[in-house]
């Protein structure tokens, strides 16, 4: 197994690696895929990832108890049988550590290393219009040119503290969870708070509790949490999914939705039934088969669940009573059951002992729904005037999502047009891959597209597919360029925005709505429509030579195409 590897490995560009056919920002699994096709096509490519390592929101989101909540055999690479029949996972949900493993494995398996240049942020990517390319410059100095520039910066990589008052007067050790050091962080003896109860609390607290001597959870919006059942891998069922892989992964593509077909470990496709076109005893028998299943197979479940409140109350109420079952405390167990929200207008969490957690002696939950956390002090946090004094305070206060990463680097397209001014009010993308006014930029798992709401994995390595066929198409010579029109990225939008009339997405202050930033205006950021529709419609994108978007041809790429 490969070692995890640090920017001593890199070499710095040298002078006469200025001018690339494409640059690519980012290094978590979408980039990096789209670095391999890159690289398989023999042309000039860059990699720059603002990390010490690659791995993107693995490699920065290394708190305890850190693991995908998409099953290991469905969260991999599907591109390569023989990586995927070779390599073994040893959890049903792999952890951080083993995902970081795999990760390297691939940079090393398909020889990415020579391209990639860390620590190395991206602060500005500038097109020029008469050589039709773009100027990409990083934190450490580097500037060079490239005909393509593709922004993979994840949808989940900016996270920063809130601002609370008094924050710069306290004295302890602070942790951000998607910042967390590289050193092992020992809670032993300590006093500690964590603020947030989303993924990555659900994931962190069980784990901080058993080594600190007091834990404090303040707690905003409850989650809803289903149990993830993690464990050593079932070694029948990775000799079942192997044994048909090519299937199982069309089966995640076409067939559930959002990626997640394993049920039970059986391949499971999505339920097409209202929740509340079936009986009572049917639906609850689907819904306790899942939660004996574990994870985040509900998003398979009935068609409505996130269109008709009263198919969603459906499953709300269920979740719910299983929840108080798993807390002793009756009126802690009520400040835990989530309410107010639909279920899943929120990204579910799956948890392994979580609210068990809060039947320890040592944990403390304190609700701040009705009276937020008013400041920090040298000692701790205060709430309602009391104050928590803590050695350490952990911050799972979630990100800046789908446009954070983007919107931190200055992006100027056509015109000199701003990306951030194109965007205020909300993102705008056609296919989620391409902005107008921006040519020959393409964007991973950016907004517009369904990366909220899908396995990301499926959604990556389409979109990467998508953009290597569309400059296959377009060519790398002088002239060669792509730009979608307004007109095309307009009705994109308005098919985005049909699709979602009368989600119940709207209904919570979720990071899909951008409304957990404070002043981040609030818009959906996501396609709704499913990842199938989404394939239908990006292959619809392809067809006629592109003929939505506007296509110059370099003279290389049309003599390859016959014409
Ligand atoms: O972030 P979150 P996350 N004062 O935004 C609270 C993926 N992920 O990092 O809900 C007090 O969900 C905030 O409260 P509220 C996954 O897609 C996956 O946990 O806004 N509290 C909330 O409780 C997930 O959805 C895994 O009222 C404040 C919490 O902080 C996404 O990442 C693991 C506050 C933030 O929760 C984000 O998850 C981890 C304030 N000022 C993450 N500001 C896997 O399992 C925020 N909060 C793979």
């Amino acid at each position: 197994m490969s070692s995890v590897r640090s920017s001593q490995s890199q070499h710095p560009l040298s002078a006469d690696q200025q001018d690339f056919d494409v640059v690519i920002v980012g290094g978590g699994f979408a980039g990096l895929y789209m670095l391999h096709r890159i690289q398989q096509r023999g042309l000039r490519v860059r990699l720059y990832e603002a990390g010490s390592g690659i791995g993107g929101t693995w490699f920065w989101n290394r708190y305890p108890g850190a693991r995908v909540d998409v099953e290991s055999m469905e969260y991999s690479y599907s591109f390569d049988d023989a990586l995927q029949q070779e390599w073994s996972w040893t959890e049903r949900y792999a952890g951080q550590p083993e995902l970081m493993r795999y990760i390297n494995h691939c940079a090393d398996r398909f020889n990415l290393w020579p391209n990639i240049q860390l620590s190395s942020k991206v602060t500005a990517a500038d097109y020029n219009e008469s050589t039709r390319d773009w100027r990409v410059v990083t934190d450490g100095g580097d500037s060079v040119r490239a005909k393509y520039c593709i922004l993979a910066t994840g949808f989940l990589s900016s996270g920063d503290i809130p601002k609370f008052e008094g924050l710069e007067d306290y004295q302890g050790n602070t942790y951000l969870t998607s910042r967390w050091p590289h050193e092992e962080v020992d809670f032993s003896g300590q006093r500690v708070a964590v603020i947030g109860t989303g993924s990555s609390a659900v994931q962190s607290i069980p784990h901080i509790a058993e080594q600190a001597d007091n834990l404090v959870v303040f707690q905003r919006t409850p989650p809803f949490s289903i149990p993830a059942r993690n464990g050593p891998l079932d070694t029948e069922f990775e000799k079942r999914v192997k044994a048909m892989y090519p299937e199982w992964r069309r089966l995640q593509r076409e067939e559930s939705r959002g990626g997640f077909i394993a049920v039970n470990n059986e391949p499971t496709p999505a339920n097409d039934n209202s929740a509340i076109a079936v009986s009572e005893e049917e639906r609850l028998a689907d819904y306790e088969m899942r939660w004996q299943s574990g994870g985040l197979c509900y998003y398979s479940s009935y068609i409505d669940l996130l269109t008709n409140q009263q198919s969603n109350d459906t499953l709300a109420e269920f979740i719910r009573e299983k929840t108080r079952q798993r807390v002793n405390d009756p009126e802690v167990a009520e400040l835990l059951v989530p309410k107010g929200y639909p279920i899943m207008a929120k990204r579910l969490c799956a948890d392994t002992n979580y609210y068990e957690t809060y039947n320890r002696h040592n944990v403390q939950l304190v609700s701040i729904k009705d009276a937020p956390i008013e400041k920090l002090t040298a000692n701790g946090v205060v709430v309602r005037g009391e104050e928590y004094a803590v050695d350490s305070i952990v911050f799972a206060t979630g990100f800046d999502a789908v446009t954070g990463a983007i919107s931190r680097i200055n992006v100027t397209g056509s015109n000199g047009q701003d990306l951030n001014d194109y965007w205020t009010g909300a993102p705008r993308a056609y296919l989620g891959l391409l902005s107008a006014g921006f040519p020959n930029l393409f964007f991973l798992d950016g907004p517009c597209a369904n990366g909220a709401l899908v396995s990301p994995m499926l959604l990556s390595e389409y979109q990467v597919d998508w953009i290597d066929r569309c400059l296959e198409y377009v060519g790398f010579g002088d002239d060669a360029c792509v730009e979608v029109q307004p007109e095309p990225e307009a009705d994109w939008m308005q098919h985005m925005h049909d699709v979602s009339k009368g989600s119940l997405l709207y209904l919570a202050d979720s990071w899909y709505m951008g409304a957990n930033i404070p002043g981040k205006p609030r818009a959906l950021l996501s396609y709704l429509g499913g990842l199938e529709s989404y394939r239908r419609q990006c292959r619809a994108g392809e067809a006629n030579g592109y003929e939505k978007l506007t296509v110059t041809r370099s003279a290389e790429a049309t003599l390859a195409s016959g014409g």
